[in-house]
C-alpha cells in the first residue's frame, strides 16, 4: 500500500518568535527552490505553541504546502486546568497534527499510558491527527528486547479509539533521542513492523495499511536514506536537525 511519507520537524523548545518565522521562510524558499514536490513527500513543523499562530499566517499568506502541529495538547477539552492547551485551540489555529506522549514528556512531565491514550481521544475529538510516540529505554531495551514495551505502549494509547482513526505512530528509542546515535534501519524497520502488527490487530487492516509509522532519534540528512529504504518506516520525527535549515532541507530531499 502507498503511504505518502511524512517528515515532521519537533523543534521542542527552541525557535523564539523571530527565529521560528525565518525558519518557516527559509524554509518555503528551499522547498520551492527545489520544486519540492508535496504529494511525493509530506513535510510538518511542530513549533511550540506560541508560535503556532505565526506559522498559520505565514502558511496561509502564501499557501505553503506545509503542515503544522502542536507537541502535546490536554486530554480536557476546557476547563480549571492553568498552563494546559486544548484540542480545540489547536483545531482553531487549523493544526493538522499533534504529537502525543513524545518521551520527554513520558519522562520529565510523569504523562501516563493512560493519559495518553485519553489525549489521542481529545485529539481524534478534535479531528486532529496524533502523532503517537512510543519507545523504550536503554534498559528496556536489555530487558524485554525491542519491541516489547513500544508495542504495550501502542496498544496502551490506543485504548480509546473505536474507530478508523487518523493516526500517525512514531517509534522512538529513548536511547537514541538526542543522542546521536541512532538506531539502525534494520532495527527500526524490527519494531515498526512489530507496530503496524498492533495496528492490524486493533484496528483492522485498513488502518494497518494506511498508518505512517515514523522512525524518530538522532535523524540527520546523511542517515535518513537507509530509514527510507525500509518498508514498514514511512518517514522520520525529527528534533535536533530539524532547527538547522540545510539539515532539515537534506532530510526533506532524502531520495534527491
Ligand atoms: C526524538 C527526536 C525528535 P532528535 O526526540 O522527536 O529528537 O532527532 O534530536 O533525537
Amino acid at each position: 500500500p502507498r503511504r505518502t511519507p511524512l517528515i515532521a520537524g519537533n523543534w521542542k523548545m527552541n525557535l523564539d518568535h523571530l527565529q521560528a518565522i525565518a525558519f518557516v521562510q527559509k524554509l518555503a524558499w528551499s522547498l520551492k527552490d527545489a520544486r519540492h514536490d508535496f504529494t511525493a513527500v509530506e513535510v510538518a513543523v511542530f513549533p511550540p505553541f506560541t508560535d503556532l499562530r505565526s506559522v498559520q499566517t505565514l502558511v496561509a499568506a502564501d499557501k505553503l504546502p506545509l503542515a503544522f502541529g502542536a507537541q502535546d495538547l490536554s486530554e480536557h477539552d476546557s476547563g480549571a486546568y492553568t498552563g494546559e492547551i486544548s484540542g480545540a485551540f489547536l483545531a482553531q489555529l487549523e493544526c493538522q497534527y499533534v504529537i502525543i506522549g513524545h518521551s520527554e514528556r513520558r519522562t520529565l512531565h510523569a504523562e501516563t499510558d493512560e493519559q495518553v491514550a485519553a489525549k489521542v481521544v481529545a485529539a481524534l475529538r478534535h479531528n486532529l491527527v496524533p502523532i503517537i510516540c512510543v519507545g523504550e529505554t536503554a534498559a528496556d531495551l536489555e530487558l524485554h528486547g525491542p519491541s516489547a514495551v513500544p508495542v504495550a505502549q501502542l496498544r496502551a494509547a490506543l485504548a480509546g479509539v473505536t474507530r478508523a482513526a487518523d493516526i500517525v505512530v512514531a517509534y522512538e528509542p529513548v536511547w537514541a533521542i538526542g543522542s546521536g546515535q541512532a538506531a539502525t534501519p534494520e532495527q527500526a524497520e524490527q519494531v515498526a513492523a512489530a507496530l503496524r502488527a498492533v495496528l492490524n490487530e486493533t484496528l483492522g487492516q485498513d488502518v494497518a495499511d494506511k498508518t505512517r509509522i515514523l522512525y524518530g532519534g538522532s535523524v540527520k540528512a546523511v542517515n535518513i536514506a537507509g530509514f527510507m529504504r525500509e518498508p514498514n518506516v514511512d518517514g522520520a520525527l525529527v528534533g535536533g536537525a530539524s532547527l538547522d535549515i540545510d539539515e532539515f532541507s537534506g532530510i526533506v530531499r532524502y531520495q534527491k
